[in-house]
Formats: C-alpha cells, sequence, structure tokens
C-alpha cells in the first residue's frame, strides 16, 4: 500500500468504473475508499431486485467476477436458468447460480425493510471488503433510454436489445432522488483527498449519480481536487456502448467532450497519450491534463492508473 492515510471518493459505475476501482482499492487503505456507486440500471427481474454495478464493484474487488464477461461470477453454474428456460420465464437477462443466490439474499432483506445501503455493506462483509461500496440512494432511481422505438429501460436496451436502439436522450425517473446519508458524510468529509471519477460511461453511469442534486452539489462545491480519467481513448470508447450514444446524440466523440461534459465538476482529466493533442483546447477551460495509458487490462496496469488518479491529485492540491 503506498497511500496508507489517503481518502478517496470514486464514482463508478459498470465494468470499465470497476477496474478503477479495483486498482484503488489495491493501493489504498480501504476503509479510505469510497465508492458510490450508480443504481440506474437497477431493475426488478424473475422477483428479484438486481443491482448490476454494485455487484460488478463487489465481485470485482473480491476478485470473483467473470473476468471475460466483467458481470456475474467466475466458475459459475447455470443450472437454474436451464430450468427457467424450460419453464418458460424469461431469460434474456442471464443469472448463473451462485449470483442468484445474491439476489436471493439481498430481495429478503429489502422485503425486510432494510435500507440498500445496509444490505450492500453485509454483503462487503461477507466478501471480506471493508471498502465503503455506496449505493448514491436507497431509493429507486430508473434510467430511461429516449430511442426511436420510444423509451426503454436500462437493461431492456443494455442487454435484451445489445445496445442496438438509437439513442435520442438519456433520462432519470426517481419517486425520491435523494442520496444516502452514508453518501452525504462522505462526500462531506473534511479529511477527504480527493474525488476520482472513474472511466465508466459518464452518460449511463455517472450521470445517475449526478442526477442526485444534493451528491451534483457537494461535487461542485468540494474544495479537494476532482479528476476524471477518461472513459474515451481516440475517437472510441474503452468498453462498451458510450462513443455510439454520444454519436447518435450529435457529441463529438472525443476527451474534449468528456472534459466538457463533466466541466464544473472537475479540476482535472487523465487522457491517452495517444490524446495529447486535445490537452491544449481542454486546459483552455480550466481544466488540468494529465496523459497516460488509459486502457488497462492487467491487475498492474488498473493499480498504475489509480496510483497515477492519487498522484494527479496530490499535484493538484499542491
Ligand atoms: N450483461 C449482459 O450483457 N448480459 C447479461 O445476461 C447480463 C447479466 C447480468 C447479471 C448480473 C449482473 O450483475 C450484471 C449482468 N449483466 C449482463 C451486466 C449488466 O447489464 C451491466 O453490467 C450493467 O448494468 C451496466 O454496466
Amino acid at each position: 500500500m503506498k497511500y496508507p492515510d489517503t481518502k478517496i471518493v470514486a464514482l463508478c459505475g459498470g465494468i470499465g468504473g470497476a477496474k478503477l476501482a479495483l486498482g484503488l482499492n489495491n493501493i489504498l487503505d480501504q476503509k479510505n475508499l469510497s465508492i458510490i456507486t450508480n443504481t440506474g440500471d437497477d431493475f426488478l427481474y424473475l422477483g428479484f431486485y438486481i443491482c448490476p454495478d454494485i455487484d460488478t464493484v463487489i465481485y470485482t474487488l473480491a476478485g470473483v467476477n467473470n473476468p471475460d464477461t466483467g458481470w456475474g461470477r467466475e466458475d459459475e453454474t447455470w443450472k437454474t436458468l436451464d430450468v427457467l428456460k424450460e419453464l418458460g420465464a424469461d431469460t434474456w437477462f442471464q443469472l448463473g447460480d451462485k449470483d442468484l443466490a445474491l439476489h436471493l439474499f439481498r430481495s429478503k432483506e429489502k422485503r425486510k425493510g432494510e435500507l440498500l445501503t445496509t444490505i450492500t455493506r453485509k454483503i462487503t462483509n461477507k466478501f471480506g471488503l471493508k471498502t465503503n461500496v455506496l449505493p448514491m440512494s436507497n431509493h429507486a432511481v430508473q434510467t430511461i433510454l429516449e430511442t426511436e422505438n420510444g423509451e426503454i429501460s436500462f437493461q431492456d436496451y443494455f442487454v435484451r436489445q445489445k445496445c442496438r436502439p438509437k439513442v435520442s436522450n438519456i433520462l432519470f425517473k426517481s419517486k425520491k432522488p435523494v442520496a444516502t446519508d452514508a453518501v452525504k458524510k462522505t462526500l462531506s468529509d473534511k479529511k477527504l483527498d480527493g474525488i476520482i471519477f472513474c472511466p465508466s460511461n459518464p452518460y449511463l453511469s455517472i450521470d445517475p449519480i449526478l442526477s442526485i442534486n444534493k451528491i451534483k452539489k457537494l461535487i461542485e462545491n468540494q474544495k479537494k481536487p476532482r479528476v476524471v480519467v477518461s472513459p474515451i481513448v481516440g475517437n472510441d470508447s474503452v468498453k462498451g456502448p458510450t462513443s455510439k450514444i454520444m454519436n447518435e446524440m450529435g457529441i463529438e466523440v472525443s476527451s474534449v467532450s468528456i472534459a466538457e461534459h463533466y466541466k464544473g465538476l472537475i479540476d482535472g482529466i487523465i487522457i491517452d497519450k495517444s490524446d495529447g493533442e486535445q490537452a491544449d483546447k481542454i486546459k483552455e477551460m480550466g481544466i488540468e491534463v494529465k496523459l497516460s495509458k488509459i486502457i488497462v487490462k492487467t491487475k498492474e496496469e488498473k493499480t498504475r492508473l489509480a496510483k497515477e488518479s492519487i498522484e494527479f491529485i496530490q499535484e493538484i492540491a499542491s
């Protein structure tokens, strides 16, 4: 561990974001790392309350995630899914047997009236993690995509329709878009050293978090450095439908657009060395730039990028 006292809040959603979260978890004291996690992808499926981004972070930090897909668990079996298929139930969202046990547990806890934050803490403890995995809200916030086929929910778009529909706008629907006490506390912590926006899809994974006004305000007013790791290299997304959605919404696919998207919320952005020519344009917005290799595959690369994001925060703070 290189930064024993550094306290960080990371905003994270999706598989790309979880890679940096793992790197941060490797170099920080876990109790000093709070990961505010997107819950806009959550949905009820086969009667279970599914929280994909929370589970992806927990499985990834615990080292039990499926390395090929990024979601779900490694060494999974699919016996329940096979029987569900025989029964003619929905199986477009694949739930493995081990993953299902987590959904059974969480759905039971929710029925008992436990807060999602409390349930998530119980689960992270069971996976041996001290890391503060914090759902952005204890109340449902739904990411809805406006497409040529009308409004569809996130998982319908992302999984059932494999991101095919053309997206014109993205909405976040909630009866009670309120931040959790734990999120407010961690963002107001005077001992916080910085905030890191993981290289998640800004539109689908980070914006739902920022759609909660209190969270956005706390980040806007945060005096400590706030940096984002760009999810774009060149004119393509590192992972997932980010560049496709940007094209469809008429946004230039570049790290400059990512910096613009977060303007007012960030002090610095880490972009890929190959995008160095974009640095000046970003600096003109008053946002500092650090060049790095942001495509990370191995544990070492994830840890290296995490170290660079902490060092960037320290450089900006000094
Ligand atoms: N993504 C898929 O593309 N296909 C699936 O069948 C699928 C199942 C699944 C089960 C549990 C879980 O936590 C995530 C799962 N995901 C699946 C990924 C999920 O849709 C995404 O990870 C997030 O919602 C967006 O990052």
